[in-house]
């Protein structure tokens, strides 16, 4: 079930002492507002909702994952690595550092890994940690034992993704093989810390069965200060919690209590019976287990309480965001070319799309430049030059004859608001030519004894394919009055025809094979000079293979 944010705030709030809980309150501090320290980390961002619907979504994806690999995701099958690379994947996709840490030593032979996620950010000494096993029994899917928790807390990370606040502490999420053959997992990554990495785990909450069909709200140490956030959040939504006293050193978190780490985590419980006290509070029925398919093939998406799957969710978050999310939220942005690296010849133009993503915050003005990296000969055109951020705008690199060939690093400058963000973009100029036939369509009348001159610029790089191919296109009543010539880019001059003649044809198009010994790239001119009186005409283009 969905809280409002207000509702959200309101229960925050009023848990803290700070508002009666019917009081409206808004969530944030005005801008300018004048508190002090406390009252700021009091206007700490409403804790979210962490959907229901998309960690239902994670529990299908745990059920086909185990159908394809016959019915289980144990912790030595392929079922549990599928499991790792499913949420592995997601949150990678989501902006998370992930690593797999290997399940040595003490695991079972040909155990897959765990799966460690920093959320980047916070205080790196005060390290708030969140986990669940991934692995199931032989026995089946282990959807409520343990994909409940796992997709829960996935869900629960990619909720705080989505919503990049500023972090005061770390926060780190842990997906862990092996414990169903005795908590083997949790206790390699927690052996595997140095005593100073392990000094910085600050607390652990463990979720294992949060989804039990007749279940309960069971908190493990209930009474110590690292259940204080998650009992929190059961009170204001009035749901009253026990002591986990079933799964009492039975899951990971007994592994970090044991290195000395504070920890607590909650569940809804496995094949113990519901009392008739607890049926009263809580719903259900009294004398059946809280699961009743623990361990067995009915756990799969059927076995699910979508109301217990939901508050775990929403309780870890409000922990999280209590503990680790500060109070305001910082204006940020992110920039990219696309496509990241383009190839032009000396001449011509190369184009990109400078994209702008709004990665914290409301979108902010950002203006946009060439640091560095042009190279020389080079103009480079931003189409905006300023693009709220979210939008994207044409980079136009054009380079000149004169650029010469390489590989250009350009750096290109976005200055924000709030914060100036840079993006690359590899120019390669020269190489390997694929065009290398260039025409001038311009017309030039053929009067007599005038010379016209029309010019083509040719990018094609080395030598110039001898002999090179030219066509020229035109009118004239009398071609016997013109001279034409090529002059290739050295400078040298090459006559195609010469005046004189007897009778008159008309210019029509006419080919040319001319040998050559010149580079192909430069300035190549048709000179055409209409040697004699009378007649005249029209040069239509001319075009060049070199
Ligand atoms: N880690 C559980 C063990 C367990 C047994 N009872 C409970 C009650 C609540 C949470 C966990 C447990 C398992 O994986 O089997
Ligand atoms: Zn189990
Ligand atoms: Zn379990």
């Amino acid at each position: 079930m969905r809280r409002t944010a207000v509702l959200a705030a309101t229960a925050a709030m009023a848990l803290m002492g700070l508002v009666a809980a019917a009081t409206p309150v808004i969530a944030q501090a005005p801008p300018g507002a004048g508190h002090g320290a406390k009252a700021v980390a009091r206007t700490a961002l409403a804790p979210p909702d962490v959907s229901v619907t998309n960690i239902r979504g994670h529990l299908s994806q745990f059920q086909s994952i185990a159908s394809q690999n016959g019915g289980t995701r144990r912790s030595t099958g392929a079922g549990y690595t599928a499991s790792v690379s499913y949420v592995e994947q997601k949150l990678q996709a989501a902006g998370y550092t992930t690593r797999r840490v290997a399940c040595t030593p003490g695991c079972s032979s040909g155990a897959g890994p765990n799966l460690i996620a920093d959320w980047p950010g916070g205080d790196e000494n005060q390290v708030i940690m969140a986990g669940a096993h991934l692995d199931s029994v032989s026995a089946g899917p282990g959807i409520n034992d343990n994909g409940s928790g796992s997709a829960m807390i996935l869900e629960t990370a990619l909720t705080l993704a989505a919503q990049r606040p500023t972090m005061t502490k770390h926060v780190r999420f842990g997906w862990w093989s092996d414990e169903e053959q005795g908590l083997l997992g949790s206790r390699a990554y927690v052996s595997g810390l140095s005593s100073t990495e392990r000094s910085k785990i600050k607390q652990y909450l463990n979720f294992d069965m949060v989804g039990s069909t007749n279940g309960g709200y069971f908190i493990n140490n209930i009474s110590t200060a690292a259940a204080a956030d998650l009992r929190a959040y059961y009170t204001s939504i009035n749901v009253q919690t026990e002591e986990n006293v079933e799964g009492a050193n039975r899951s990971d978190d007994a592994s970090f209590r044991n290195a000395g780490i504070a920890t607590s985590g909650v569940a809804a419980g496995a094949s113990a019976t519901k009392t008739t006290a607890q049926a009263q509070k809580w719903g259900g029925t009294a004398g059946r287990a809280y699961d009743s398919c623990y361990h067995s093939s009915c756990d799969t998406t059927s076995n699910i309480s979508d109301t217990h799957l939901d508050r775990s969710g929403d309780a870890l978050a409000y922990a999280i965001w209590t503990q680790a999310v500060g109070g305001t939220t910082q204006r940020d942005f992110s920039i990219n070319a696309s496509p990241g690296s383009g190839t032009v010849q000396a001449g011509g133009t190369a184009t990109t799309t400078i994209g702008t993503t709004t990665t914290s915050g409301t979108a902010q003005r950002v203006n946009l430049s060439v640091a560095s990296g042009l190279p020389s000969g080079a103009t480079a055109t931003f189409n905006p030059t300023s693009v709220n951020s979210g939008s994207s705008s044409t980079l136009s690199i054009a380079t000149s004859a004169t650029t010469p060939d390489g590989t250009y690093t350009v750096t290109v400058a976005g200055a924000g608001e709030t914060a100036s963000h840079n993006a690359t973009y590899t120019l390669s100029v020269g190489g390997t030519s694929t065009n290398r036939s260039f025409t001038n369509d311009t017309d030039y009348p053929l009067n007599d004894y005038v010379t016209v001159n029309s010019a083509i610029t040719s990018t094609a790089s080395g030598s110039a394919a001898s002999p090179v191919q030219v066509t020229v296109k035109g009118t004239h009543t009398c071609s016997e009055d013109l001279r034409i010539r090529l002059l290739g880019p050295s400078g040298t001059s090459y006559t195609l025809k010469n005046a004189g003649g007897t009778s008159c044809t008309n210019l029509g198009t006419r080919n040319y094979s001319v040998p050559v010994t010149q580079q192909a790239s430069g300035t190549w001119t048709l000179q055409v000079t209409d040697m004699y009186s009378q007649d005249t005409g029209l040069l239509d283009s001319w075009s060049i293979t070199v």
